[in-house]
């Protein structure tokens, strides 16, 4: 396999004005007709017209009109080389392919009964040839030709310039994009579809056209997506002044995808997952899910399709930008600053999950790669959540308003134009006159840095000094690092919990001061400052870094109680944990009796019970770290001691609190009907928290509650709530698990939360999986299926996927080679599970070896599973 640098590239050979598309749409072989108008670039010295094409047949080839013969261009590693063309360039181009056996997902392909496309990010060449590159934005006109009684739904990017019969059973639609686009956002749909539609009033007055098409069956759960898709535009809007360029928005629900969803010009598609929702089926997560990729893929609109990315390692331009923008969306419709807050600590959980380890594995990479093998590999937490990271420090650093000034000017300077970091920087920059150079480093450097910091009060001068230090860890092919520029939020708490009035050099700021850390060392100093304060550093997770600070448990359960900054109020809880969870895990591994303290059960206990906190922040502060989490802090990881640490912490939370837990329990039900509301998601969260945790172990009153909760629940939230609890338990849930399934077995997004519980209960070891695998549901080709069971116990099983015998390792071996034969990119993603098996105790990193070594020399394999296995073995 061949790795591609950043450093190679050079602009395309050839531009192109217009494309011409037209597909016979048959799943066994679909012929597809190109016509291309190009015209060679001058910004290019070769006139070497270079065109992808990939697993398609090529039928004809015509040039300015005529049949070129296989001697007059090349096809090799699929790429088709046209040497020495003219600088005005017709071609002709005819080829087929056959959706019907395309399990990759990529391309055209059929699920269920229809036809889809996914292009993003090399799709298009699988459809025709032609330079698949996103600095080729063209303008694109569609004909859709297919049977009518099948396919009764043609639909493409753009608008609908007219459709009718064809007469042999057969009907057409012709749709023009008005925009020019890279090739990654074209799409189409063919298939037996229903469709929600609304007109929508822009705040111009203008009226647009919103559709959500779905399964018929299915236009029962298409409410939200529609609410969401209406809530996006307007705040759009009104937060960015971005209007919907196009008279129609279209969504599609598919439910075979690799991804989320994707951002294709004016007609999204969708996995059902981040689609389908009514109250008997989705759970408040799955409404919030839907609420923030029906925005992410909406703002692409502007940030990704009308300025779009010059080439595929600028991808967190858009997507960075875009998750960022989405992160905001959902913070600004729940509208409260503790309901932001909630949202905040979210993404903190989410960067430590699976950020942070990404960083510090053989994956790691800068939020702009230098290389990649396969693209595809890319679309990472890096490059989305520690881009929107990268995103949000311009706002911390240059206030909400200067952020504003920059989009503007980006948007000024690059509408239409295919661009890389660099540009988004720079318009940061001018629009605010700052000198933004060493702010590049968060986009050239990988690795996360760590910030340690030190506290001194000089109660003579009145002066409370905070040094700063900063280094970031070595990652692969990256030894030394130089210093981020680091926006610092800090408060001062006094005795009282009450945030201090901050003065750094002679200015007043506030009570939280956005320090602006860029050396490797930098003191400031707090000046009036009476007695010693308790620093409340990094507010609002100002920086995506790790934070060291010798607090002490006294300080930490000051800013438990006390912190203004709800962020970081939960995180002094979060560390509180940490530090017992990791020597509970010690005296697991030393076979010492296991012990919580009373302090920190007390501390719990009152924000527990402290009605002024909303549900939804006490449920978070609630959660300890997770296994994954608490692993990243091991210098060698025992999957089992940490289980072990971590289930009697919450076993012993669970029983000193009972009596609060069941009160909190009582206090929160939501009756009436269903709302997905933050309100009422904050309170079932809260009181399915304490359903968990007086469900640790198996007891008569819990599993009566679980099981009166799952047998009474008006929605999914509630129900799979009380499942959930029930099998992490250990408890014989076998009736339930039937009802369940039973109930919902035509439901295939329930049936997927059926399979995933199953997969991620720590009593499920690998043979239960195996045996989950045959039932007549479970299928490897369906990527939501596959990822409910395999994902979930690789990902989210630890003390069982990292069993002492290494029985886990090979099923993860065999099931990635597996699903390598059918669909690369979702086999890439399953690799991944393995990353930081060098961290693990020596006998289990055996194991692990081998099965990686066992992937590694598995043929065929593909270029996806390849990069991430042998980055994984070097
Ligand atoms: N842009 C797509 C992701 C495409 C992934 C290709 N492997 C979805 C999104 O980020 O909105
Ligand atoms: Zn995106």
């Amino acid at each position: 396999p061949k790795t591609i640098y950043r450093k190679d590239y050079t602009p395309p050979s050839y531009l192109v004005e217009t494309v011409e598309l037209g597909f016979d749409l048959d799943p066994a072989c679909t012929i597809v007709a190109s016509r291309v108008q190009l015209r060679h670039n001058p910004d290019s010295k070769s006139r070497d017209l270079v065109l992808h094409g990939e697993a398609i047949e090529l039928v004809a080839l015509r040039m300015n009109g005529r049949e070129l013969n296989p001697d007059q261009y090349i096809i090799d590693n699929n790429i088709l080389t046209i040497r020495n063309a003219p600088v005005n360039v017709l071609l002709e181009i005819e080829t087929t392919c056959v959706p019907m056996e395309n399990t990759t997902l990529s391309g055209l392909y059929t699920s269920g009964s229809g036809f889809y496309t996914q292009c993003e990010a090399e799709g298009f060449r699988r459809i025709t040839y032609f330079p698949d590159r996103p600095d080729v934005m063209a303008r694109y006109t569609v004909m859709l030709r297919a049977d009518k009684q099948q396919y009764p739904v043609l639909l493409s990017n753009g608008n609908l310039l007219e459709e009718g019969d064809l007469g042999d059973g057969r009907h057409y639609a012709k749709w023009e994009d008005p925009f020019k686009k890279p090739s990654y956002l074209f799409a189409l749909v063919a298939a037996r579809l229903v469709c929600q539609e609304e007109k929508y009033k822009l705040k111009s007055g203008r009226e647009v056209l919103l559709q959500v098409w779905v399964e018929e069956g299915n236009l029962d759960k298409t409410d939200y997506a529609m609410q969401s898709l209406k809530n996006s535009i307007r705040w759009d809007e009104e937060r960015w002044g971005l209007e919907l360029d196009l008279d129609r928005f279209m969504i599609v629900a598919v439910s075979d995808f690799n991804m989320g969803a994707m951002e294709n010009k004016g007609l999204n598609i969708f996995n059902t997952k981040f689609v389908l929702a009514n109250p008997r089926t989705a759970t408040d997560i799955d409404y919030s899910g839907i609420e923030a990729v029906v925005g992410h893929e909406y703002f692409h609109n502007w940030t990704g399709n009308r300025v779009t990315c010059r080439d595929w390692f600028q991808l967190s331009l858009k997507e960075g930008l875009t998750v960022f923008r989405d992160q905001e969306f959902s913070a600004d419709m729940i509208g409260t600053d503790s309901g932001r807050a909630v949202t905040r600590i979210d993404q903190v959980r989410t960067l430590r999950q699976a950020q942070f380890p990404e960083d510090a594995g053989p994956m790691a990479h800068p939020v702009r790669p230098d290389s990649f093998v396969e693209i595809n590999n890319f679309y990472t937490v890096t490059v989305y959540e520690k881009g929107a990271e990268v995103v949000r420090m311009y706002q911390t650093l240059l206030g909400r308003e200067g952020f504003r000034k920059g989009m503007d000017l980006y948007f000024e300077r690059h509408d239409g134009q295919a661009v890389q970091c660099d540009d988004f920087r720079a318009a940061m920059a001018d629009a605010n006159e700052r000198d933004l150079k060493q702010f590049e480093r968060w986009y050239s450097q990988a690795g996360t840095p760590v910030v340690s910091v030190s506290g001194h009060h000089d109660g003579a001068r009145q002066v409370y000094e905070l040094t700063l230090r900063q280094s970031c860890p070595a990652t692969p092919g990256q030894r030394d690092k130089k210093p981020f520029h680091i926006p610092v939020a800090v408060g001062l708490l006094g005795s009282d919990g009450k945030d201090l009035p901050l003065t750094l050099g002679g200015k007043a700021l506030g009570t939280t001061a956005v320090l602006e850390l860029t050396a490797a060392e930098q003191t400031f100093r707090f000046e009036g400052v009476a007695h010693a304060p308790v620093p409340s550093i990094l507010r609002d997770f100002s920086a995506p870094v790790v934070l060291e600070y010798p607090y002490s448990d006294e300080e930490l359960l000051h800013l438990f109680r006390y912190d203004s900054d709800p962020v970081n109020r939960w995180e002094a809880g979060q560390r509180l944990a940490m530090q017992r969870l990791l020597s509970l895990a010690q005296a697991v591994l030393d076979n010492k009796p296991l012990q919580l303290d009373d302090t920190y059960v007390a501390a719990l206990r009152a924000v527990l019970t402290d009605k002024e906190l909303d549900a939804a922040f006490r449920e978070q502060c609630l959660i300890l770290p997770s296994e994954t989490i608490i692993a990243e802090q091991m210098e060698v990881v025992h999957p089992q001691a940490i289980h072990s640490a971590r289930q009697f912490m919450r076993h012993a939370i669970g029983t000193a609190l009972r009596a609060e837990l069941l009160q909190v329990y009582g206090d929160n039900a939501t009756p009436g009907p269903y709302s997905p509301d933050a309100i009422s998601a904050g309170k079932r969260g809260l009181k399915n928290v304490a359903l968990a945790y007086l469900l640790v172990q198996p007891n008569t009153e819990a599993v009566k509650l679980a099981g009166e909760q799952f047998a009474a629940a008006s929605n999914m939230t509630d129900r799979a709530a009380a499942l959930s609890s029930l099998i992490h338990s250990g408890a014989d849930a076998g009736k339930q698990l039937d009802a369940f399934y039973t109930d919902f077995k035509g439901e295939a997004l329930v049936v997927d939360k059926w399979f995933a519980m199953q997969g991620s209960a720590p009593h499920t070891n690998v043979a239960k999986v195996r045996e989950l695998m045959k039932h007549p549901a479970f299928t490897l080709k369906n990527p939501n299926r596959a990822r409910s069971l395999l994902f979930s116990f690789c990902n989210n099983n630890p003390s069982q996927f990292h069993a002492a015998d290494g029985s886990a390792y090979e099923f993860w071996a065999e099931h990635v080679i597996k699903l390598d034969a059918l669909n690369p990119q979702v086999a890439a993603r399953l690799a991944r599970s393995m990353d930081r098996w060098r961290r693990y105790a020596p006998a289990l990193q055996i194991h692990m070896r081998h099965a990686l070594e066992k992937v590694a020399a598995a043929t065929p394999l593909s270029n996806d599973v390849m990069e991430v296995v042998s980055k994984a073995l070097s």
